[in-house]
């Protein structure tokens, strides 16, 4: 690295949080699964807004880019450097005091690296909680969650992150500072810029602190595990479930190989006869549900093929099936990760499909298949091909998008889904993008190679007849 950029560094963050040390930045430098690694010229830690702002003057200043980084715990590779290219990991394990809760709102304010559990804790502590969970919730931070819209289990009843965020600060490329930290639920005056903000993977601003909307504690909860034969009984029972159950909040979806794989990682007996998929459901409520929970699963039919479970420690072992599915897989190698969202009408079309789909494109491979049914949200994982051969990766999205889906669900674009974006956005809403990328960011120092092609941007043309070919 230049003394000079290190200097700036150095003058902005102080010498113990410029990491320049390859072993220590290393930690910094990989997603956790493998997959997705690069080299910064350093790794900073400031430890406030000021400080934040000016780690991107100095960048600006010596030609170098940023790649905000929350608890490392992405998987599209969107906050981890690429290979080459003059970067500077912002990590935002200091941006982490706790802030008010606010009890009359029902919000949180938090730096941008406090992580999901101590917000969960601090909300409870004031007699709330949070909306969203997940498993990676001791490492995940709230800016990070914030910044690529993050859904986990429980956006089926609170919705993803964009619906949970109530506000944020954050700093914009040229160092400037925009804060919309009030928490007013009504206050339409302009832009949206936190919902713009919410979703745009580090590309559009470093977030620095979050508002977080908050609901009443409902701690009486109940589990159920339903053995089934296929992902299409389970899109039925849902479809069953869903009206008969207003304390439903989480409806999961577990395949035979992805169930038998996380059983044998965490070395416990099946719950459950062999099935071809299970639906996981948790249903919470301000009194115990469990009654309401078997009452609708017997009148689906689905009472003698599930265990419930209403004692913490028997809910704890059931959900611990589903959230270990990801350590499971990434025990047995480094898989090529697609997270997709299917119309629930099709979804049962999509998993039949996926099957060929996979083995035409990596023969030998094997298809792990799991994720948040009530969203229409599913994880397929493919062990097998290396990580640099990406064909399967290509056809699995192309299946997703003619069953009327996504490519992206809750996991974001990173530089993963780049070039597959053009499937699920039309050549508006990419210029679009691109303009509001350019707008904020005119020399593309914040996150560069994420989210958007770097080649779409080069082109300004508005297509004069509302179409354009960019394949
Ligand atoms: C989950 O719901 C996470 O388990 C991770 O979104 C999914 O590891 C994955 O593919
Ligand atoms: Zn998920």
């Amino acid at each position: 690295m230049s003394d000079s950029l290190l200097a700036a560094l150095t003058a902005a963050v102080g010498p113990a949080h410029v990491l320049s040390d390859p072993e220590l930045r290393a930690g910094y430098e990989r997603d956790w699964t493998g997959r997705w690694r690069g080299d910064a010229l350093a790794v900073v830690r400031p430890a406030d807004t000021a400080q934040v702002s000016a780690v991107l003057t100095a960048c600006a200043a010596h030609d170098a880019v940023i790649v905000p980084q929350g608890g490392n715990t992405g998987l599209v590779g969107g906050g981890v450097p690429r290979p080459g290219g003059r970067q500077v990991v912002l990590s935002s394990a200091r941006l982490n005091r706790v802030g008010e809760v606010a009890r009359a709102s029902a919000q949180l304010s938090a730096g941008a690296g406090v992580t999901l559990a101590t917000a969960q804790r601090a909300a409870r502590d004031a007699g709330l909680e949070l909306g969203l969970d997940l498993a990676a919730r001791d490492s995940a931070t709230l800016g990070g969650l914030a910044a690529c819209d993050a859904g986990g289990l429980r956006a089926l009843r609170h919705g993803t992150a964009r619906r949970q965020v109530a506000g944020l600060e954050a700093v914009l490329a040229d160092g400037s500072v925009i804060r919309r930290m009030s928490g007013l639920l009504k206050d339409n005056a302009g832009y949206d810029l936190t919902g713009l903000l919410v979703g745009s993977e580090g590309t559009l601003g470093v977030i620095t602190a979050v508002r977080w909307s908050l609901i009443a504690r409902r701690d009486a909860r109940a589990v159920a595990l339903v053995a089934l034969d296929s992902i299409a009984e389970a899109v039925t029972l849902m479809r069953t479930l869903r009206p008969a159950l207003p304390s439903l909040e989480v409806c999961e979806l577990m395949g035979r190989t992805g169930i038998r794989l996380t059983l044998a990682h965490l070395g416990e007996a099946s719950p459950l006869p062999d099935c071809a998929a299970a639906v996981l459901l948790e249903c919470a409520a301000t009194s115990d549900p469990l009654d309401e929970l078997a009452t609708a699963l017997d009148a689906a039919g689905a009472g003698e093929r599930a265990v419930v479970a209403a004692d913490a420690s028997g809910r704890e072992r059931l959900l611990r099936l589903r959230e270990a599915h990801t350590d499971a897989v990434a025990a047995a190698g480094v898989p090529h990760k697609l997270d997709v969202g299917i119309p629930l009408e099709r979804l049962a079309e999509f998993a039949d499909r996926l099957d060929g789909v996979v083995a035409d494109a990596a023969p030998g491979s094997r298809l792990v298949v799991w994720g948040h049914l009530g969203d229409g949200n599913l994880h397929v994982n493919v062990l097998g091909p290396a990580p640099g051969e990406d064909a399967v990766d290509a056809r699995v999205l192309e299946l997703a998008v003619a069953c009327g889906g996504t490519v992206s669900a809750e996991h974001g674009i990173g530089v993963h889904k780049v070039a597959a974006l053009r499937l699920s956005r039309s050549a508006a809403e990419l210029h679009a993008m691109r303009a509001v990328k350019r707008a904020l960011d005119p020399t593309g120092i914040l996150n560069p190679g994420v989210g958007l092609d770097p080649r779409d941007g080069v082109t300004d043309v508005i297509p004069a007849t509302g179409g354009c070919d960019i394949s």
